[in-house]
């Protein structure tokens, strides 16, 4: 049996979108300042694939909460419900509507960390995103994997042999020579995956937001599926290029008023704007 720990701990990284899930969760919901032991993980250095934080999440990503009794939430919809379930002041109601949504916007096929870092549209994207943190951010992890790989514990070799397969296809794709052929696979990947975004906004998304009881889907305040879902829009607005102007662009159409409207709601909060969310 482990040791209770004194206060859970949350692995997190400021620049992570699934990472704000639960950063707003706890501003919102009211949690004291100093409630968790909190373990800055940063992905552009590739923190997360420490031999030490692999074996504790075998999926090595943020967000990860250990609660005080060792058990371990991988992923955002856990460490959402565990916050949600041990938030110091009951919230009004928390009866989600629409919980569906909240499978629907972790979906690989409208992935916002793939739209913001994986892919680009064109040759004009992909140069500037590897001037900038994309292409840090690919840089950052290959050396991560390859120094981790060299001293890897057996139980973890093929972890990391996987791990830097995958990496360095999109650092050959910033930071390489790929040929024409590579590249037009994966232009025709981006336009598909910002096909499927588009979608999901002018589809699923107002379809959800009109079933709400408030502005929010917790209903007066933010609830469980609002933090999933904001987390997911503000980042598409970002890879977008920062506003919902741009986003109409990108998807070239034009967005149901709810869904900006959503959106600009949730600008106005003080929890979005001190988190400095994007
Ligand atoms: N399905 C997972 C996805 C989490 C995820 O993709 N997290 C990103 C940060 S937002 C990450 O840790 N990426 C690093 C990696 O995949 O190596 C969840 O909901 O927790």
């Amino acid at each position: 049996m482990s040791t209770p720990l004194a206060k859970p701990q949350f692995y997190t990284f400021d620049a992570s979108v699934w990472s704000t899930a639960p950063r707003l969760a706890i501003v919102e919901l009211n949690y004291p300042k100093d409630a968790f032991d909190v373990k800055e993980t940063v992905l552009l250095e590739g923190q997360n694939f420490a031999p030490s934080f692999v074996k504790l999440n075998p999926a090595a990503t943020l967000p990860t909460l250990v609660d005080i009794q060792g058990d371990v939430l991988d992923n955002t919809t856990k460490v959402v419900k565990y916050l949600i379930a041990n938030a110091p002041n009951a919230p009004q109601s928390w009866e989600p509507a629409s919980p569906e949504i909240i499978e629907a916007l972790h979906e690989d096929t409208i992935d916002p960390n793939d739209l913001l870092l994986n892919y680009s549209r064109n040759d004009e994207e992909r140069k500037g995103k590897a001037g900038d943190v994309p292409g840090a951010y690919w840089k950052g992890r290959q050396a991560a994997l390859e120094k981790y790989a060299a001293s890897s514990p057996p139980e973890l070799k093929s972890f990391y042999e996987k791990k830097i397969a995958y990496n360095s296809f999109y650092n050959n794709i910033y930071h390489g020579s790929p040929d024409e052929a590579t590249l037009k696979d994966y232009y025709g990947k981006a336009a598909a995956l910002w096909k499927a975004v588009g979608s999901f906004l002018t589809g699923p998304l107002p379809k959800y937001l009109s079933e709400r009881k408030g502005p929010y889907f917790g209903g007066e305040k933010p609830g469980e599926v609002d933090f999933h879902a904001i987390a997911w829009l503000a980042r598409v607005v970002t890879a977008a290029g920062g506003s919902i102007e741009k986003l109409e662009e990108a998807i070239g159409s034009k967005l149901d008023p709810s869904v900006s409207a959503y959106y600009e709601d949730w600008t106005k909060r003080e929890s979005f704007k001190t988190l400095g969310i994007f």
